[in-house]
Order: structure tokens, then sequence, then C-alpha cells
């Protein structure tokens, strides 16, 4: 495996593969099989209308692949993708596979404080993004910063308008070596905890069980039209089972710029979409347009909701409002999915985030001091499984404190298994704050504010809210005169900090209340703020 990565114990990866979760094989059968099986099938549809076969998908993908190689890229090199739900995404990913060039999926909502560090731990040698975004965000002027920062960076390849920079490069296709399948493919980012943003390295065979396991357990078919409204770069929407399950399942992949009801329903309606996976607040924007708006949704099957506790009274009300069955999806970026799954009684699908994935995923509940609760009871979720990461990329130290000894990673999330195996999530005991299903990592938004000439201390918490789940406060201790949210913002904003990372309160306090041993009291700062 890649150096840096931690790969599983010999004993676990021969029951893996022996018990044929994990086949040997490249990420990239997805688009090749595809290709071979059905040909002329539509794979891609564009929000513009614009449409590729499996065949025009392979070919264009190769294309690509045959372009980086051209370019200099070398296998097992790093490139920072940051890339809106375009059809060059799609394409791309499967010409980096095809490469052995690991992408690092970054969010389009990322800036500066975000895509620096990121091709600074992985030693980006590209990175990509496209001209411009809906609201006139121009990615160059990014680039041209970040590779002033990271000198890595020695190419830029620009979707659209190149400026200074390459267009995507193209080439005949050429033959390339097939990658182990039990090396990386990709790396995800995760939601993270700490100051600095933490790489989850993905193989192909973990990744292809992922995609096809995830799609079999939605119940994708030749049939499924999957509107992709989330980021395409993030796991929901990538893989659980996302435009991957969808391509594996033989189905047909569509494209949204935005989550919008406005963009979403004219897509599920020109393309009779059959299914899609949002984060609750968009579910809740979806079923409150669903009353006014007259789009005809009737081809929608099935909504995944995950990323953010969905709560029971809206999950109640999703087949009246739109139709459509509902499947709760418990998942993260390090691995672990639960899904409810479409034969679950309406009690589970509603009150529960579903159970596990696969047979194989382990998963422990425990205390305080790491030993197991009575059944039942609520603790911490640890897990591992054929899926699950057994370390973050390059951080030693971090992946110390992440996994237990015996290679379980520690979620942060708190949940209850009820009888039948279903998970509760019922909160959270890692530092960050979950924004409508956006991560923030406290102490990495606390560092920023610490910054501010008139920040003495700085601690940031989620505050209860009823559209987005929680919302961002942050309490300063100031010197001198208190800074306005307005102008913490902004500072924020200049130095490179991504929109949804900005806090939504601030409240400025003497001092902060402490805990026993002398720290900085979260729990008596949310209470307050809840309060
Ligand atoms: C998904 O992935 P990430 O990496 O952005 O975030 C993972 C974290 C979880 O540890 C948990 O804290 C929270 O997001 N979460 C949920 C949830 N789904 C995720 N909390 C409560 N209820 C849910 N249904 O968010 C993700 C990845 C793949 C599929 C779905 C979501």
């Amino acid at each position: 495996m890649l150096h840096g990565c931690v790969p599983w114990p010999e004993e676990l990866a021969a029951k893996y593969r022996a018990e044929g979760y994990w086949t040997g094989q490249p990420l990239d059968v997805l688009l090749t099989e595809g290709a071979a099986a059905h040909p002329d099938r539509v794979a891609l549809v564009a929000a513009d209308g614009a449409r590729w076969t499996y065949a025009e998908l392979d070919t264009w993908a190769s294309r690509l692949a045959a372009g980086l190689v051209a370019a200099g890229l070398r296998p097992g090199e790093r490139v920072v993708v940051q890339l809106p739900n375009v059809p060059e995404f799609v394409a791309l990913f499967f010409a980096f596979l095809r490469a052995g060039v690991l992408p690092v999926l970054a969010l389009p909502a990322h800036r500066e404080s975000e895509i620096v560090p990121l091709c600074e731990l992985s030693e980006a040698v590209a990175y990509v993004v496209a001209d411009s975004d809906d609201a006139g965000y121009d990615y160059r002027e990014l680039a041209r910063t970040v590779q002033k920062a990271a000198p890595s960076v020695r190419q830029v390849f620009v979707v659209g308008e190149p400026a200074e920079f390459q267009a995507l490069p193209s080439a005949s296709p050429i033959s390339l070596p097939a990658p182990d399948p039990a090396d990386v493919a990709l790396f995800l980012l995760s939601g993270g905890t700490t100051g600095t943003p933490k790489l989850i390295p993905r193989t192909h065979q973990d990744y292809l069980y992922n995609a096809r396991a995830s799609a079999s357990v939605s119940g994708f078919s030749a049939d499924t039209r999957y509107l992709v409204a989330l980021p395409a770069a993030h796991n929901f929407a990538l893989a659980s089972p996302g435009l991957l399950g969808a391509l594996a399942a033989g189905g047909t992949v569509v494209l949204a710029p935005d989550p919008s009801a406005d963009t979403a329903f004219e897509l599920i309606e020109r393309e009779r979409v059959t299914v899609s996976a949002v984060v609750p607040p968009v579910a809740l924007l979806w079923m409150d347009a669903a009353e006014f708006m007259d789009e005809d949704l009737s081809s929608l099957r099935l909504l995944q909701v995950g990323g953010a506790k969905f709560n029971a009274e809206p999950a109640s009300r999703v087949r009246a409002t739109l139709g459509c069955d509902l499947q709760q999806v418990f998942g993260m970026a390090e691995g672990l999915l639960n899904f409810t799954r479409l034969d679950d009684p309406d009690e589970l699908k509603i009150t529960t985030q579903g159970r596990p994935l696969c047979p194989a995923d382990e998963v422990l509940v425990v205390d305080e001091e790491g030993d197991p609760v009575a059944p039942g009871e609520s603790g911490e979720l640890l897990t591992r499984g054929p899926y699950t990461l057994r370390g973050y990329y390059r951080a030693e130290q971090h992946n110390a404190r992440s996994f237990t000894p015996d290679g379980f990673y520690r979620s942060g999330d708190v949940v209850r298994v009820l009888p039948s195996g279903h998970l509760v999530v019922e909160g959270r005991i890692k530092d960050q704050i979950n924004r409508g299903g956006e991560k923030i990592p406290a102490e990495e938004l606390e560092n920023h504010l610490l910054a501010h000439p008139a920040v003495h201390d700085a601690a940031v918490v989620g505050m209860p809210d009823e559209v987005m789940g929680e919302r961002t406060c942050a309490f300063l201790v100031v010197r001198g005169e208190a800074p306005t949210l307005r102008e913490v913002t902004a500072f924020l904003r200049e130095r490179g900090v991504a929109a949804y990372k900005l806090p939504d309160r601030l409240e400025v306090l003497d001092r902060f209340p402490l805990t026993k041993v002398g720290k900085v009291s979260k729990v008596a700062l949310a209470k307050r703020i809840a309060g």
C-alpha cells in the first residue's frame, strides 16, 4: 500500500477476500464492465441535457487518462480535484483510476485555507478546477493563490476557460498497467475534528465493494436514474451508492449543479429520475416546495437522506409529500455505512438511521472507559470492517488517538443499537459541528478566530436549529473592543475559510466556563447557547 497508509492486517484481509467482499478487481471495472455489457445505454446526463452512453464515457475516460500520462502525471502521484457536478468530474474520476494517479476529492465550497493544506499534506503535483461557479466565483484566482503557497503543484488543469493554465489533457487512448486492487485508488476528505485536514485513503477493492453493496441494498438496477444533488466529491453522492453505485447497476447518472428544489425538480421531471440522496435540510426544502411546485415527481421512487440526523417527524412525511419511499443513511467518509432496508417496517425507516451494510462490519458501542455498554444503552460507536479505513494518510499521531489498538475506528458518534441491529444516532462526542450535513472541525475554526487581533480566546459549539439541525456559535473572550459577527466573518473570508464554516452567531464572555480539570467546558457553552 502507498507509503503513509495503514494496511488491513493480513488475517482480516484474507477473511474479506475469502468471504467475497474483496474481489481483487480495480475500481475502474465499474465502467469497463458497463461499457462491454451495454455500450449504448445512457450512462451520464449533464444538467444542460448533454448525454453520454457507457461506450462514450469509457472512450472519454481513456482519452483523458492518456492525456494525464502525456502531461507527465505518474502512478501514485496525488492531484487535488475540486469540481462542481459537471460531466468532466465523472470522466476524469475514471481517467485518474486508469492512469493510477490518485485524486484527492475537495469540495467546491473549499477555499484557500482548506485547499493549500490539502495540497501540502498530499504533496499534490496538480490541481484541477472549473473556471468559475454559477455565483461567479473564479477558481482560477484560487489556483493562483494555491500554486504560490504550495510549490508541489506543478500544473493546474481547468474545466472551461483555462486562462494561463491548461485545459484538460486529452490524447489517443494508450494501454496502461492495471493497478493493484489492494492499493489506494482515491482520497476522501474527513469531516475532521482537528486543526489540520485528514485524508482518507480508499482502496480499489474496498471502494468497489462500497459502491456495489450499497447499490444492491438500495435496490439499484438498470432502470435506476440517479440524481446527483449533493457534491459528487462527497462519499454519499459518489459511492454510497451514489453515482458509482448507479453505474455499477447499469443505470443512468443525472447531474444537478445544485440541490435547490427548482433545479432538482426540473431534472427529476425531465429525466424521469428514480432516486436521489440529500442531507436533511434539503429534504425539508423539497418537501415544502413539493406543496406548491407543479413539476411531475411521479418517477421518484426513493429518497435517501443522511449526512446528519433526520428527525422522525419530517421523516414520517416524506411519502405523503414527495410520493416516494425514504431510506435513511448514516455513513462516513471513513467507511462504515448504515442503511434502512427497503423492506424494513415504516417504524424503522422513520425512527432509525439504518443498520450496517456488510455482514463483516464490526460495530461496538462503548462507554467513556472504552468498555462495551449493556445492549440498548447508548455509547460511542467504534467500527472496523472491509471498507473502513485503518488509518488516515500520513497522520501517525492522530491515528494513535482515532483508532483502538485492535484497529477499530473511533467514530465520535453516540448511538444506541436496537434488537434488530438498527442504529439510532443520539449525539456526538467529537469536537465538530454538523451544520446540515456539512462538517466543521471546531479546532480549525478556533485557530482562525484566534488569529484575529481582538480575540484572546475562542470556543466554537453547535446550537440547535430546526432546519439545519445545528448552526455554529463562536464564543469569544476579547481584548479591548469586541468585533461584530460581520467583522469576524469578513476576517475569516479574507483568510480563505469556506463559507459553510463561518459562524452564525457570536457570543462574548468575560471568561469561559471550565471543567473540573480546568479545560474549557464546551458542554456548558452548548447548554448556555441552547438555552
Ligand atoms: C457522511 O459522511 P461524512 O464523512 O461527511 O460525515 C460523517 C459523519 C458521521 O460520523 C456522523 O457524525 C454524521 O456525519 N452523520 C449522521 C448521519 N449520517 C452522517 N448523523 C446522524 N444521522 C445520519 N444519518 O455524512 C455520509 C457518508 C456516506 C453516506 C451518508 C453520509
